[in-house]
Parts: structure tokens; sequence; C-alpha cells
């Protein structure tokens, strides 16, 4: 069809390229992928989605684009865990306790009441008292005791005692065993931030437990930094991440399989440039029979010191209620190794052993700072063994 071309140009050009094909041909070839070349340039022009005209290209300047998204979303909206802190009251607190301890009252109120209902208290009776008390895990030495208590003030009685009596005379032992937080306060340091390391077994509910407390200090009007220490999984980083995230508390952390001595001495570090007023630093669940793992948190404990010699100032382990007595070995072990300060009980709801604790603290002498009485942030508190000990036989 192109067959001009070698008419136009037989003066000049010979009829034949060098390769030896035709004229027509080449040129053919050439406009074909000229042509081909102009369609798909076309087509990509046209397919570009054109902005809208009163608005700025979103793709041209993300990161402006970015910023007024997060304008946008940054409400002034409190957690609902600091909503629920702050407007949660004594009585409302009592009654949760008193629930979360229902199982544990339930074993011994309900047992002892029957026992001793409308029954002298002879030996065979305070026999049967005995084995109802140890029965919630609070170990031979507590219920010796107890029965002792009760032996000396009923037994030699003609009148058969009434239970409220009886209670009222448990509910006061149980409160003198536990007593001992006021002398032990807690080791605030006079100036700069408060580091609290927080130790335990796995899932006995450390993390869970930091969240709750960093969620009351909040509330309380301070300043918290947390250190994920539990560089293990990369869950438990997440975990603690979400809480920060929730609170509007900044997380120190590293890679998962970081060394976790390393991250709080950079929690520490930050924590003291930033002048904040409470470091709260979780640690990987470790069996306390594991000397590795031990060994981990020993320099753990150590590096920390590095940074800030008096630091940490309490060394909480946390214990799961619901492990009975198996809690009593753990209080043991960890506190040969990193010299503990101080206790947190959880998990006091899904248990009828909670008398662990009250064996607990007769053998070890501890405070307890805090209990747990299920998964809520306002249901960790404050240990009170008056409120502990009128709940259990209320
Ligand atoms: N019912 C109840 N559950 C609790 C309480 N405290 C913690 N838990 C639950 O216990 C589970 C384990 O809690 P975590 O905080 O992940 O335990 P952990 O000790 O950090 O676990 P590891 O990091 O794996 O060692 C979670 O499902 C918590 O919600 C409590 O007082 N009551
Ligand atoms: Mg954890």
């Amino acid at each position: 069809m192109l067959n001009f071309i070698p008419t136009l140009y037989a003066q000049t050009v010979p009829a034949e390229t060098p390769t030896g094909l035709p004229w027509d041909i080449i040129a053919s070839a050439v406009i074909l992928v000229t042509l081909l070349v102009a369609f798909f340039y076309l087509r990509r022009i046209m397919e570009k989605p054109m902005p809208p005209r009163d608005e700025e290209p979103s793709q041209a300047v993300p990161a402006v684009a970015e910023a007024r998204k997060e304008e946008a979303l940054e409400i002034p909206r409190e957690a609902d865990e600091l909503v629920e802190i702050r407007s949660d009251d004594q009585a409302s607190w009592l009654q949760r306790l008193r629930q979360g301890l229902s199982k544990t009252r339930s074993h011994l109120k309900d047992n002892l009441s029957r026992l001793l209902g409308g029954q002298k208290l002879d030996d065979q009776t305070l026999e049967q008292v005995h084995e109802v008390l140890f029965r919630s895990d609070m170990g031979v030495e507590t219920a010796d005791h107890l029965v002792d208590i009760l032996r000396k003030r009923f037994g030699g009685q003609s009148a058969v005692p009434d239970w409220s009596v009886i209670s009222t005379e448990l509910k006061q032992a149980v409160t003198e065993s536990m007593q001992g937080n006021e002398d032990t306060a807690l080791n605030k340091p006079a100036e700069g931030p408060f580091v609290i390391l927080v130790v335990g077994v796995n899932g006995v509910g450390k993390t869970t437990s930091i969240g709750k407390l960093a969620a009351r200090y909040v509330a309380e009007g301070k300043s918290v930094l947390l250190c994920a220490g539990d560089t293990f999984r990369a869950a438990a980083i997440e975990q603690l991440q979400v809480w920060g995230d929730r609170l509007g508390v900044p997380v120190i952390k590293h890679q998962q399989g970081a060394d976790p001595a390393s991250v709080a001495f950079d929690a520490v570090k930050a924590a003291k440039a930033r002048g904040v007023d409470i470091l709260l630093i979780d640690t990987a669940g470790r069996l306390h029979n594991k000397t590795e793992l031990m060994d981990e948190l020993a320099k753990v404990k150590r590096v920390i010191a590095k940074e800030m010699p008096d630091a940490p100032h309490e060394t909480w382990l946390v214990i799961d209620a619901t492990t009975g007595q198996n809690a009593v070995q753990q209080v043991k072990a960890f506190g040969e190794l990193v010299q503990l300060t101080g206790l947190v009980v959880t998990k006091l709801d899904g248990t009828a052993k909670g008398g662990v604790i009250i064996g607990i603290k007769r053998k070890f002498r501890l405070p307890i700072r805090y209990i747990g009485v299920g998964e809520k942030a306002k249901d960790l508190k404050e240990f009170s063994a008056q409120d502990f000990a009128e709940s259990l036989f209320a």
C-alpha cells in the first residue's frame, strides 16, 4: 500500500533497504509501532483520575493529608477506664470485692455456719472447722492459728455460740493476720520517677495489672510511662501498646527478641529525661524453677540500678489466686532472687481458694499492694485487710 515511497525517492534512494527488505514494509512497520505507542500513551493519560477541582490532590501531599486526618480524629474523649475509675466509690468497690470473693466466701461461710450453727465447739467440730479453712488454701499454719483462736474464745462455753459472734471473731483474726501494709509504706523516691518492676510466672495477670495500674495512676493525675520488658512474645508488646494507646500513655519498646534488660535501661533513661511520675516495667512470665529465666530477671534489676541507683523502688510479684498453694512457692523463689517489696493478687473472683493470700501474708509478711477481683481496670484496687476480711465473712 505504501509503494509510492520508493517512487518518490527513486532518484536518491535504492528500491530495497540494505537488509534486503522493501521500503514499504519498513515504513509500514514504523508507522504501526508509532500508532501503537501513541494509543497506549493516550490511554494512560485518560485513565489517570482527575483531582476534584476544589480539593488538593490527596496523593500529592500525603503528610498533610495524614495530619488533617489525625486532627479530625483527635476528639478530647477520655478512655472508659479513666471515667469508670474516677466515678467509682468505696461502696461500689466493697460490693465488687464481696461479689469477687463470693466463691471463697460461700465455701467458708456456708460450710462454717452450717458446722457451727447450734453446735458446741468441741474438738471434733473444731477439727471439721480446720478442714474447711484448710480447703480454702490458707495453709495448715493459718488454719491452726484460726482454730486456736476459736478454741480459746468459745471452747469451754456451755452455750452454743451464734454464727454472727463466731464470724465477727474470724473477721478480726483474719484482719490481724493480714495487717502490716501500714508499716511498709511504698518506697517512693523523693524526686525523679517512681520505678515499679512487675514480675511473676506465666499468665498470672502481670500485663493486665500494669494496664489497670496505669489507668488508676493516670486517673489520679500522675504522668505514667510503660516499659514493654516482655520481649519474648510480639503479642506481649502489642498488648501493652493497646493499653498505652487507650490511656494516652507512652510505651518504651524494642523489637521482639531484644534483651529485656536493655529495654528496661532505655525506659528508665526515658522516664528520667521526660520527668514522668511513675514508670511501670512489664516482664515476661517465667517459671520460678527455671534458673536461666530467673537469672535474666536479676540482670534486668541490675541494669535498671545502673541507670538509677535506688531503682526499681518497688518490685511486685503478681500471683494468681486460682493457683492456690503453688503461689507460696512462687513468692519464695522470686523473693530469694529479686527481693520483692510487695504482692499483687489477681483473679480472686475466679476461685474458692482465695484463702491462699491469708496464708501468704502470714508466712512472708510481704505487703499486699493491690488485689484484683475482675477484668475491668477499676477491679484492681489497693488492698485493705479489713475490707478483705469483712467481705470474706459478710
Ligand atoms: N477474672 C480475672 N481475670 C484477670 C484478672 N487479672 C488478669 N486477668 C486475666 O488473666 C489473663 C492473663 O493476663 P495477662 O495480663 O496477659 O497475664 P501475664 O502475666 O501478663 O501473662 P504472660 O505475659 O503470658 O506471662 C487475661 O485474660 C486477663 O484478663 C482478674 O483479677 N480477674
Ligand atoms: Mg504479660
